[in-house]
Parts: C-alpha cells; structure tokens; sequence
C-alpha cells in the first residue's frame, strides 16, 4: 500500500519563453524547475500553486491552466508524490530571487534539459502545446527513471481534497 503525497508545480510562459527557477537547497537542489511544493491540509491544489508560485518566485497570477498531472515512484521509498501541474500564461511582478529558488526566463528551444528532472524533456513538449497530460514514473535516485507511461488526455479528473 503506497500512500500519495500532493504537490504541486507552475511552469509560468510568454511566448517563446519559460521561466524556471534554480533549487537551491532541498529536494532537487541543483536542478532548474518550475515553481511548486506541497499541499497543505485544507488548502486546495490550486491555491497552493498560487501561493508557492508568489512565495518560491514573486510572481501573483490570476488563472492557472491544469495541464498535468504524473505520479512518481522513488524506488525504496513508501510515498507517491502525486504532482499537479499548471501552466501560467499572464502574471502579475518581476520574479525575484527567494531562499529556495532562483529564476530566470529561458528560450523555449533551449529549456537546460540535462540540469532539469529526467521526466520533463518529456512532457514539457506537451505543455508547451497546451495539451493534457497524465503520466507515471519509477525513479531509482534522483536520475534515473525505470519505467514510465504518459498519455494525452482531453480532460483531467477533479481530485479528492482532503
Ligand atoms: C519534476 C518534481 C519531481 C520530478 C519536485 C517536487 O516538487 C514538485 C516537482 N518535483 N518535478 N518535474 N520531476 C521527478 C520530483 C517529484
């Protein structure tokens, strides 16, 4: 029985353009990602993205678009991390540097893949497509992945909240 842990990421784009944001510190650290972190108990997905968002880069944003959602498996460990993924086309400030990360807009066709997660050569593609996605991956460490699944789906099913 594994249990899941909610999380969220933000990939905030303007035309031909992504922001990430370096990890400093943590889970990750040394990798460029999008903005995100946890849920916290009685908060809704999509407000915990906003508020990761402002806190991890500066950034307010009105609307969110779901884009994704992927499971992921870390071989020996008990938690599914269940990652919902948004994608911000419109913000409101400058990113600023925080504590945890340090961002900085990067061409579309020259997202830093190699210093990123292994999975996100894979569905960012999609993403910037504006298509849905629901995916799986085993990791074993933090680079290698094991098995996976990805599809394009029309629509994503609604969460249970708790
Ligand atoms: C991507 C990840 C992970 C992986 C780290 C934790 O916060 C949410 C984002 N996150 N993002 N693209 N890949 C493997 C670790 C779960």
């Amino acid at each position: 029985m594994l249990s899941s842990r909610l999380l969220t990421l933000v990939l905030v784009v303007r035309p031909g353009r992504v922001l990430l944001g370096m990890k400093k510190r943590g889970f990750g650290a040394g990798k460029w990602n999008g903005f995100g972190g946890k849920v916290q108990p009685g908060e809704s997905i999509e407000d915990a993205a906003k508020r990761e968002l402002l806190e991890e880069s500066g950034l307010t944003v009105d609307e969110l678009e779901k884009v994704g959602n992927i499971k992921f498996e870390f071989v020996g460990e008990t938690q599914l991390l269940d990652v919902h993924i948004f994608r911000a086309d419109a913000f409101h400030g400058e990113p600023t540097e925080s504590d945890e990360m340090r961002p900085e807009w990067f061409d579309s066709n020259k997202v830093p893949f190699s210093q990123m997660w292994a999975d996100d050569v894979l569905w960012f593609p999609l993403m910037f497509q504006k298509k849905k996605f629901v995916g799986y991956f085993k990791f074993q460490g933090d680079d290698v992945i094991l098995s996976h699944t990805l599809e394009e789906v029309q629509e994503l099913e609604e969460v249970q909240e708790k």
